[in-house]
């Protein structure tokens, strides 16, 4: 990755954002993953450093929900403050980080402007009311820009910041096989070295409870195929990080095209949405499927959303599933095809003499 003037400009920038401040909260999207722990953590130390005399805290809404995560926040040693724990009269600057104002997606208590906001989701019309604002969509991880600040400002990476980096940039581009850029490549190339492989191994091995795979058993038995198009219903899930979790294992299913997956909780409807399609528009079709009833953002291939059952008539779970989802199939031309069952659709045993099931097995077929 080079540094160009470009890049001390916007570093030059950030820093002048909060000039003279006292205390600054950096806020992530609500039950933030990877990319947004990782990018947060950066931008504090960073700031902590520049900014003499000022306190920096990061905060979130919801919960760190996924095993993985929980095990990344306690390997890189990041703290966090929970949205309702967190008094934002005693801040005087904020900056938002992997989101951005008014999303509906992050905790910025309405009417507070952000000092800045570093994100790579297509650019919001609040954000160009912010001080500084840097939003590249190119980028497959807002990691990746933060990398290039810390390049930039010659800071010293330390193995809690490289692997807080390295594994943000990992899961968001799925190790680098989904919307990464060449700066997320040269980003991931740098940081490997540096980073603490024991504690990736930790992390991506995290121990998960016996609900989770209650979870999981459940969110297989209520998804359903329209062809190549899937619609999951979790109803009330404890984490609804847990719908992209459990969109990106669908969109495993060979041929799989567009995944949805949609949990609840309280009144909120929480959406994922997967395809495999490189220019697919999953930030486009989103906020169609939301409609009115929510907000929706999103890249090519991912994109996520939530919706208000309130809102809906009448208000309750099922109906705003059935309003949903006929959205979705409208929007994925699969709207007249039958409904399958993710779990009956499994193949019956090979016959005794077909072509696969003849010779002697390989190794492969026998070993663990
Ligand atoms: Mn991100």
């Amino acid at each position: 990755m080079k540094i160009t003037e470009m890049s001390r400009t916007r570093l030059r920038r950030l820093l002048k954002a909060f000039n003279g401040l006292k205390s600054v909260l950096i806020l992530t999207h609500d039950y933030p993953d990877p990319d947004a722990i990782a990018s947060s953590l950066a931008l504090q130390r960073l700031l902590s450093r520049r900014l003499k005399g000022c306190r920096v805290d990061v905060g979130f809404g919801g919960i760190v929900g996924r095993a993985e995560n929980r095990a990344m926040v306690k390997a890189v040693r990041a703290s966090f403050r929970p949205a309702d724990e967190i008094v934002f009269a005693s801040y005087d600057g904020f900056a938002l980080v992997d989101t951005q104002p008014r999303t509906g997606n992050n905790s910025l208590p309405q009417g507070k402007v952000p000092a800045v906001v570093l994100d790579h989701h297509p650019m919001r019309r609040e954000t160009r009311r912010v001080k500084f604002h840097d939003i590249r969509t190119r980028f497959g991880a807002t990691a990746t820009m933060m990398y290039e600040y810390l390049k930039t400002a010659r800071f010293r990476i330390d193995a809690d910041l490289a692997t807080a980096l390295f594994y943000g940039i990992r899961a968001e581009t799925q190790a680098l096989t989904r919307e990464a850029s060449r700066a997320d490549r040269d980003a991931y190339v740098a940081l490997l070295p540096l980073a603490d492989f024991r504690r990736i191994s930790d992390i991506e091995n995290a121990g998960v409870s016996r609900e989770y795979f209650g979870q999981m058993g459940s969110a297989l038995a209520h998804t359903r195929l329209y062809g190549d198009v899937s619609v999951t219903s979790l109803g009330t899930v404890p984490n609804p990080d847990f719908c992209a979790e459990f969109c990106d294992m669908v969109m495993r299913l060979e041929s799989m095209r567009w995944a949805l997956c949609v949990g609840r909780k309280k009144g909120t409807l929480y959406l994922s949405l997967r395809t495999r399609e490189r220019r697919g528009h999953a930030g486009r079709t989103i906020v169609r499927v939301v409609g009115k009833e929510g907000k929706a953002g999103g890249h090519g291939m991912m994109a996520g959303g939530i919706a208000w059952i309130e809102k809906f008539d009448p208000p309750t779970y099922d109906s705003a599933l059935k309003v949903i989802r006929k959205r979705f199939l409208e929007q994925t031309q699969a709207t007249d095809r039958k409904p399958m069952r993710l779990l009956d659709a499994a193949p019956s045993p090979l016959p005794p003499n077909s072509e696969k099931n003849r010779g002697v097995p390989s190794k492969a077929a026998v070993s663990s």
